[in-house]
């Protein structure tokens, strides 16, 4: 898409407004995270910008490589876009929030049969789309090779005789592997991250406070579940003790003597030990609930 096309000055009206990626990997959770954050969108299907309904949010959709550059000249005001790209195009903005998406790495990979060493990159070519980090890996490693950019199906060019060794997003590795490659050497781990322009005016500020409280609000519900369970009263001390709950657990006598129901919110990585523990500690009926919101 030409650069040009959203160029001119917008009578913004005060609003903020986010560049997110029209059309890719990030578009998707990039929309569903404005509506779990409760952001209604106009009509998003083909349009190169829309607003929303019921917050002051204007939203550009672009190419994911344009996204640095339109945030620190100020046509957006912030932005979500991967951090390769981000560190990729190196412009001076501000990471305002991780966004826990669009999880990958950026990895050296070589021909499966190949035996991997730092060392063996002397002299070799090496294609990627990604020039200015793999220059960065290279000089500090001290190894000088012959950098070939090229903008898509990096993952053929060693295969074709163009490269010895491809630096390349990773995800599954399934590309890697189809292409008689292997994933030899991670250089950045990368995820979707909110950033802004470093001018913003107080009122753009103010308005983008509300909108990570309520990012930060999804991130942490997602991470969290709520749990109810029942108790023997006899076991109760302990199974509390093993529930950190938002202050601590409640405790709900239920209509069976001897028993009590226990509220309480989790974890997502302390989860199943948890759960072990208090099946072991006599709890039942363990009910796991996901979380909507999360206001601390
Ligand atoms: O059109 P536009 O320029 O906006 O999009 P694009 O084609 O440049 O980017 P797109 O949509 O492919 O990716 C957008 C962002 O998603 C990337 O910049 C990363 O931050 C993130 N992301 C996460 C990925 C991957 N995972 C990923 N696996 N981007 C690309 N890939 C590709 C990779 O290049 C390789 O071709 O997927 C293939 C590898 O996947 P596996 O699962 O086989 O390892
Ligand atoms: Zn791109």
């Amino acid at each position: 898409m030409s650069k040009n096309v959203i160029d001119t000055p917008l009578g913004d009206g005060g609003k903020l407004r986010l560049a997110i990626q029209k059309s890719g990997r990030l578009s998707e959770d990039s929309l569903k995270l404005l509506k779990d954050c409760g952001i209604d969108l106009r009509n998003v299907k083909d349009r190169l910008k829309t607003e929303a309904d019921n917050f002051p949010l204007e939203i550009f959709f672009l190419r994911d490589d344009d996204i640095p550059e339109y945030v620190n000249d100020g046509v957006a005001d912030i932005g979500i876009v991967g951090e390769n790209v981000l560190y990729e195009k190196n412009k001076p903005v501000d990471i305002v929030e991780k966004l826990g998406f669009g999880k990958c790495r950026l990895s050296v990979a070589i021909k499966r049969s190949e035996e991997y060493s730092k060392e063996m990159l002397q002299g070799k070519r090496i294609a990627t789309s990604y020039p200015v980090l793999v220059k960065k890996f290279l000089d500090e490693n001290n190894i000088k090779a012959d950098i070939h950019e090229i903008s898509g199906s990096v993952e053929i060019a060693p295969g074709i005789g163009l490269a010895d060794a491809v630096c390349d997003l990773v995800s599954s590795g399934s590309t890697l592997f189809m292409n008689g490659l292997k994933e030899a050497e991670t250089i950045l781990k990368s995820e979707a991250v909110l950033i802004q322009n470093k001018k913003l005016s107080e009122e753009k500020l103010n308005i983008l406070n509300k909108l990570l409280f309520r990012i930060q609000s999804v991130k942490k519900a997602k991470n969290n579940k709520y749990i109810l369970l029942n108790a023997p009263n006899d076991k109760l001390q302990e199974i509390i003790a093993l529930l950190p709950g938002m202050k601590s657990p409640t405790v709900l006598p239920l209509a069976t003597e001897g028993w009590s129901s226990v509220h309480s919110v989790l974890n997502e990585n302390d989860f199943w030990d948890i759960i072990e523990q208090l099946k072991a500690h006599g709890a039942q009926g363990i009910l796991v609930v996901p979380i909507e919101k999360m206001i601390i």
